[in-house]
């Protein structure tokens, strides 16, 4: 059976794209929240956040109303604005960041991929113990590094309600990476529905707000074109599994509105541009769990920063990138409009804003690609391995406890690590409720764009093309090897590392300055950004060479990617999938440095 020459038209008229107002954002502060001399605007606008540099950065927390979609919604703001002020520091400055929480819950800021001291980092429960209501909380520490950052809550579901900027730290000498203008780009999503409320029908069922499933016309489709068993076999494959083919995300525009720099897309935010200029666009995906495919139709990108990282420049037509990344790209617009158009990765809505010359010269707004079904690669990986549905390549059994051989230990021997471990060793916990699928012969690629950007005719960025410019610093090899799995099970909208929600799970420990290999290898059908707290993650080539030094790497379906990491401080750090509602089903982990 071969699934990957299978394409689902998109069926429009079952799709609803919630595309906001012309006029949105937000409205107002809530007057009993506002403290005198805080820095709060009332009435602030959407779009371009405002910016704020210096080495003392003041920040409110509170609640602002919003309409963003016709309705008044309540929404969790800092400074008063969505996205929050942009942060524009200096890299070897001790910045003294003072955050008060005016709200009736606790907060917290986390300041994302920022190596810094562990009582900094922001995580309630692990950090400290959050921002109470009415308490100022004062974060102070150095700048190490240079680059495109962000920031946003570690709090609740507060992220997901507004809490999120850009933080932009300038090179202490001149900054390599020239241009004539720039902006940054964030994007994000947003629920007119409580987050929590959300959370809980995905919990009663995990796919409904998947509008991509298959239907009557899919299967005549498929029986003109494959035969009838053909399309029965895949039909009834599908069901025994209990899984969608097109669970490509598992929250849509049935229930989110794309926002990009705080603008719906019928707000088109806008950028200006003389021809012939040079213009940093820097990419921040601040969506709480939209993965989304960036193009700008007509005009090429070089990128040169990844995750804060100046990397070898690579032209590309695309890029996917998940909750958590940044890219920095160049660009060289000639002509008068370009479309910055992000479609998300399940093709039900989009985010999208205007370069031009003009304020009112727009570009075409492309339709978004039709849905792709997952393909078998995804499923259970390198298909050269052997093995087939059939003989339980994939054991998709419910209940599957009783295996031959308990593989908890996933430490390797010494030997192996020159080069990461293609062993696969199932943890005896991957053998519960907890999980649905486990893949045994996961593919190790790195040059696959992922699912629904594979054959589109256009050069989409993968993780491949990633090269690191000043080299990866640290250059050691690892003393150790841990190897952990990404779980699910998709029927109880559970979420979990090695079968084990965070709940149930203990502390990955690590040593100070030991280099230690990470592998991570992914028993489920959708892409994780894994985001590991204070400390690089640097990625490996298949051959084991190190590329490429991220803070967030997404993990595709049935991959096995490899990072070398070497703590530089102790403590509590945080370890999460960057969708916000996989972290708080559990997928997450907290590492104990010492
Ligand atoms: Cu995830």
């Amino acid at each position: 059976m071969d699934d990957n020459k299978f394409k689902l038209p998109a069926s429009i008229s079952r799709r609803r794209f919630v595309q906001g107002l012309a006029v949105g954002g937000v409205i107002a502060s809530f007057p009993h929240v506002v403290r005198a001399g805080s820095s709060f605007k009332d009435n602030a606008a959407t779009g371009s956040a405002p910016e704020l540099s210096g080495k003392v950065i003041e920040l409110t927390i509170a609640e602002s109303l919003v309409n963003f979609t016709g309705v008044v919604r309540t929404a969790t703001t800092i400074n008063g604005s969505i996205p929050a002020p942009t942060l524009r520091l200096r890299e070897g400055d001790e910045v003294t960041i003072k955050v008060t929480n005016t709200l009736s819950v606790p907060s917290s800021i986390h300041w994302h991929g920022i190596i810094l001291p562990y009582q900094m980092d922001g995580v309630p429960g692990l950090s400290f113990k959050g921002i109470m209501p009415g308490e100022t909380f004062v974060y102070k520490f150095k700048l190490q590094q240079s680059g495109t950052y962000w920031y946003h809550s570690h709090s609740g579901f507060q992220e997901m309600t507004g809490m999120y900027g850009a933080l932009i730290i300038e090179p202490r000498e001149q900054d390599i990476i020239v241009a004539d203008r720039e902006y940054v780009v964030q994007l994000s999503d947003w629920t007119d529905d409580d987050p929590m409320k959300v959370f809980s029908k995905l919990k009663v069922q995990g796919d409904i707000y998947n509008y991509n499933q298959p239907t009557v016309r899919d299967f005549f489709r498929d029986l003109s074109e494959k035969g009838l068993s053909s399309a029965l076999s895949k039909r009834k494959m599908w069901q025994e599994m209990r899984m969608s083919p097109t669970d490509l995300g598992d929250v849509s525009s049935a229930v989110l509105t794309y926002l990009f720099n705080g603008s719906t897309p019928l707000a088109n935010w806008r950028g200006l541009f003389k021809k012939g200029e040079k213009v940093r666009l820097r990419f921040i995906n601040g969506a709480s769990n939209t993965f989304f495919d960036v193009r700008i139709p007509e005009l090429q990108m070089t990128v040169v920063q990844s995750d804060g990282q100046n990397v070898h420049p690579v032209t590309v037509d695309e890029f996917r990138f998940g909750p958590g990344e940044t890219y920095d790209v160049l660009v060289t617009p000639q002509s008068d409009a370009y479309t910055i158009f992000a479609q998300t990765i399940e093709r039900t809505g989009y985010a999208r804003g205007t370069l031009a010359v003009a304020d009112n010269i727009n570009a075409p707004v492309p339709a978004v690609d039709p849905v792709e079904w997952l393909a078998m690669a995804d499923m259970m990986g390198n298909m050269s391995h052997g093995g087939s549905m059939t003989e339980g390549a994939m054991d998709h059994s419910q209940h599957g406890a009783a295996m031959p051989m308990d593989l908890s230990q996933h430490a390797g021997p010494a030997a192996a690590y020159a080069k990461a471990s293609t062993q696969v060793r199932h943890a005896s916990t991957e053998y519960g409720p907890s999980v649905d699928m486990r893949v045994d012969t996961p593919r190790t690629n790195l040059d696959d764009p992922g699912i629904g950007l594979r054959n589109n005719g256009r050069k989409v960025l993968t993780l491949s093309d990633l090269h690191s410019l000043e080299g990866v610093i640290e250059p050691q090899r690892p003393e150790a090897e841990i190897e952990l799995h990404l779980t699910g099970n998709m029927e109880r909208y559970s979420w979990s590392i090695d079968g084990l929600e965070f709940g149930q799970s203990t502390p990955v420990h690590m040593k100070l300055h030991q280099c230690v290999r990470v592998i991570l290898h992914n028993d489920t059908m959708m892409t994780h950004p894994m985001h590991l707290h204070g400390m690089w993650s640097d990625l490996e080539s298949e051959s084991g060479e190190v590329q490429v030094r991220r803070h967030t790497i997404p993990v595709q379906p049935a991959q096995r990617i490899s990072f070398l990491t070497t703590p530089h401080d102790v403590g509590r750090w945080a370890w999460h999938c960057h969708l916000l509602f996989h972290m708080d089903a559990g997928m997450f982990r907290e590492v104990v440095v010492s």
